[in-house]
């Protein structure tokens, strides 16, 4: 997967050559291009940005910089990317969301601050490439360069021979709509904690059983909202007794 990052910010990006992400640049996995808006600009002051028509506080980001930006950066392969655009405003960014991502041959992130990007850029894109506006949850960033880090990890983890371990990824909370339960390891007893006999009983049904109770009690505690949105079939018996 190719993925490019437009923003005022690049050092920002720093953290995707790191660790998993970085493993997975040297492994040639995932293509990371990074790239200063500023490079677009044609006046002297460099500027990106400037007041909103109809007043109000904050800045808006300038049109024809970013047109000629994302001319250049998703003009460069045979066919156009998804861009995402990450916004406070967009439709919410979740674990399906990353899925059908990780299928895509090239994704380009357009990141915004101050007040957003002229809204006619992301019209006039949507007229020639696939976009999302999204958000990745109810809260306000500065910019999209730490959504972008965000949404960029979780695609990437999802990528074959991107995770050391295959399972890890298919095993996830939310790969079926429940959050994980409780996870030990040794010593046996730690400050007078023993793990639950269950784990070391070598029943796997039994400990199977205890994990799935243990993830739809703490779902029905911490997130009833996607319980409700579970659909009918993914409880079983056993579930509902619960
Ligand atoms: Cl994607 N961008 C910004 N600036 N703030 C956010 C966000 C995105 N998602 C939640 N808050």
């Amino acid at each position: 997967m190719r993925i490019d990052v437009v923003t005022i910010f690049p050092e920002y990006l720093a953290p995707l050559r790191a660790a998993l992400l970085g493993k997975a640049i040297e492994r040639e996995k995932i293509s990371v291009g990074v790239h200063d808006l500023r490079d677009w600009t044609h006046d002297v002051h460099r500027a990106v940005d400037d007041s909103p028509y109809g007043g109000g506080p904050g800045m808006v980001m300038k049109p024809d910089v970013w047109g000629e930006a994302l001319d250049e950066v998703c003009g460069s392969g045979p066919q156009p990317p998804r861009l995402i655009v990450p916004t406070p405003a967009g439709r919410p960014f979740t674990q399906r969301t990353a899925v059908r991502w990780s299928a895509e041959p090239w994704l380009v992130f357009a990141c915004g601050r101050y007040e957003g990007i002229d809204q006619r850029v992301v019209d006039e894109a949507a007229s020639r490439m696939p976009v999302e506006e999204v958000s990745i949850g109810d809260y306000v960033l500065v910019g999209g360069e730490v959504a972008t880090l965000t949404m960029v990890e979780a695609v990437a983890r999802l990528l074959p021979g991107v995770l050391g371990n295959p399972a890890s990824a298919e095993q996830d909370s939310f790969s079926d709509g429940l959050l994980e339960g409780p996870s030990y390891t040794r010593p046996e007893v730690w400050r007078e904690r023993p793990v639950p006999d269950v784990l070391r009983s070598g029943n796997h049904a039994a400990i199977a059983r205890w994990r799935r109770d243990r993830a739809l009690d703490r779902t029905y505690r911490r997130r009833p909202d996607l319980l409700e949105r579970l659909p009918a079939e993914a409880l079983d018996k056993k579930d509902r007794a619960r």
